[in-house]
């Protein structure tokens, strides 16, 4: 084979991983070489990342790789570290689930003007926003000491090469980019008291940002390149659909439910629907809505003390269906805490019976963010025009065929559930491109994916009355 070996580091709210992708034309593969837990710390009652041990995951994988043309960075979105005048980090990078941001969007979006929001960011109100959690920094000393703002990829790039800078996709989730203008949207940022001089220039993946600095060791010393540093971004460039007709939910911590567009939509009704214009790879808009996702699942599992998820799984699809449901984006499910606890109370409020066992909150999680996807494709494709044939299932909820069953049944729409390894082939699959290994847009690499990759259709079973009247339940 002429191809490449490229390294993936991708930062999930879970877990980090560093995968080894081969490709090359008609190949790719991905290995997986190092995994390592996410753990946030809470310190002086404040949610942090434990951003060293991330970077000694990267690094560790790195060295695990072995020699390799290229590494790519992603994670999560709207956080950052900031660097003081000599380029030291300024404190541990806070959790977008801190609870710092309580009630600061709302005023924030109020003195800026929610229509002017929209119109210039494109974004979805979400508390944690980029510009929401400076609002609620400042006049601090760590932010008046700052030099400059690294989002999370951004930083461990800096770490590895020296070189600073904002790669777009991810830069279009702070509420501070201008998404038709493809630039750091600077009025914006001095008209809510943030220093503009904080944003390092932007770049676009598929750019080289520089080679890996000598003292770090690493075989082969290669160059870092920039992918969809946004993890949602790779996961839409690794959705193996074929043609337009697609709607997708990168479904991990978080379901990303939404299509993908050439133009952003920034109606009234779609800023009302709070549906976000992230941009995408290859100038494309990711037009899509954040459902809470698997959170609900994870942190459930936290609190029973880490049970074993395919036979509570195995036991939720015995349940019966639609005994209770909630509205999983309600925000009381958005910091950490005792999800049951809160799932029983959210019932009780709404009058749904309380799930009685770990299996019943279980279905219950399931039924209602099938109902979450239900909703959120049906309103993408009302506020965008785009008619949709499928829902592509990725991320680590591919491996939940329960919950892929569940969609295709709410949605009446076959899933097409994997790669569970989404966002590391399509970081792979740019930086692939960057090298001249694979040419073509993003359907020439969908079509490499759909070659290479094992896919599972999942066909909805009918009853629609029965989804929409536990629609009803829900709301919406
Ligand atoms: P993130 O990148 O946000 O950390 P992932 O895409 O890795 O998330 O997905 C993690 C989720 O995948 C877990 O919360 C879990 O619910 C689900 N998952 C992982 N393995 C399995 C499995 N074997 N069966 C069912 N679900 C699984
Ligand atoms: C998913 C994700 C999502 C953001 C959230 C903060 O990992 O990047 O797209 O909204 O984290």
């Amino acid at each position: 084979m002429s191809g490449v070996r490229l390294a993936a580091v991708d930062l999930g709210a879970g877990s980090g991983r560093v995968m080894v992708g081969r490709v090359g034309p008609g190949t790719l593969d991905l290995t997986e070489v190092h995994r390592f837990a996410n753990e946030p710390v809470r310190v002086a009652g404040t949610l942090h990342w434990d951003i060293l041990a991330l970077h000694r995951g990267v690094l560790d994988g790195l060295r695990a790789a072995g020699p390799v043309t290229s590494v790519g960075i992603d994670s999560w979105a709207v956080d950052y570290g900031l660097l003081d005048a000599s380029g030291a980090l300024l404190g541990n990078p806070v959790h977008y689930r801190d609870t710092r941001t309580d009630g600061v969007a709302e005023r924030t979006a109020k003195h800026l003007g929610e229509g002017r929001l929209y119109a210039t960011t494109g974004l979805q109100h979400l508390p944690f926003n980029t510009l929401y959690q400076l609002a609620a920094a400042a006049g601090t000393p760590q932010l008046q000491a700052a030099r400059r703002l690294l989002l999370i990829p951004d930083l461990i790039g800096y770490w590895l090469t020296g070189e600073v800078g904002a790669e777009i996709t991810n830069a279009s989730t702070t509420q501070l980019y201008d998404l038709r203008r493809r630039a750091w949207a600077t009025d914006l940022m001095v008209d809510a008291g943030i220093r503009p001089e904080l944003f390092p220039p932007l770049r676009e993946p598929g750019t080289r940002i520089g080679p890996v600095l000598p003292e770090l060791g690493l075989p082969g010393e290669p160059d870092v390149v920039a992918v969809g540093s946004h993890d949602t971004a790779s996961a839409v460039v690794g959705v193996p659909a074929s043609g337009a007709n697609f709607a997708y939910v990168s479904c991990g911590t978080w379901s990303l439910v939404g299509v993908e567009l050439d133009t952003p939509v920034l109606t009234e009704e779609s800023r009302r629907a709070n549906f976000t214009n992230e941009t995408g790879v290859d100038g494309t808009i990711r037009y899509l809505r954040n459902v809470m996702g698997l959170w609900l699942l994870q942190e459930s599992v936290r609190v029973w003390g880490g049970s074993d998820l395919p036979d509570l799984l195995r036991r939720a699809a015995r349940e019966p269906a639609f005994r209770s449901v909630v509205d999983p984006d309600d925000p009381v499910f958005l910091p950490p805490g005792d999800m049951p606890a809160r799932i029983a109370d959210a019932c009780r409020r709404a009058g749904e019976p309380v799930p009685a066992t770990p299996a019943a909150t279980v279905r219950c999680i399931l039924d209602s963010l099938a109902l979450a996807h239900r909703r959120a494709v049906r309103q993408a494709q009302e506020l965008s025009g785009r008619h949709v044939d499928a829902v592509h299932v990725v991320g680590g909820g591919a491996r939940n065929a329960l919950l892929c069953q569940l969609t295709a049944d709410a949605c009446g729409l076959p899933v097409l559930a994997g790669p569970v390894e989404a966002t590391a082939l399509g970081n792979v699959l740019v930086q692939a491109r960057a090298a001249g290994v694979v040419d073509g847009d993003l359907a020439a690499l969908r079509a490499l994916l759909r070659e290479t990759q094992r896919i599972v259709r999942y066909e909805p079973r009918g009853d629609e009355a029965a989804w929409a009247a536990a629609q009803d339940r829900m709301g919406g």
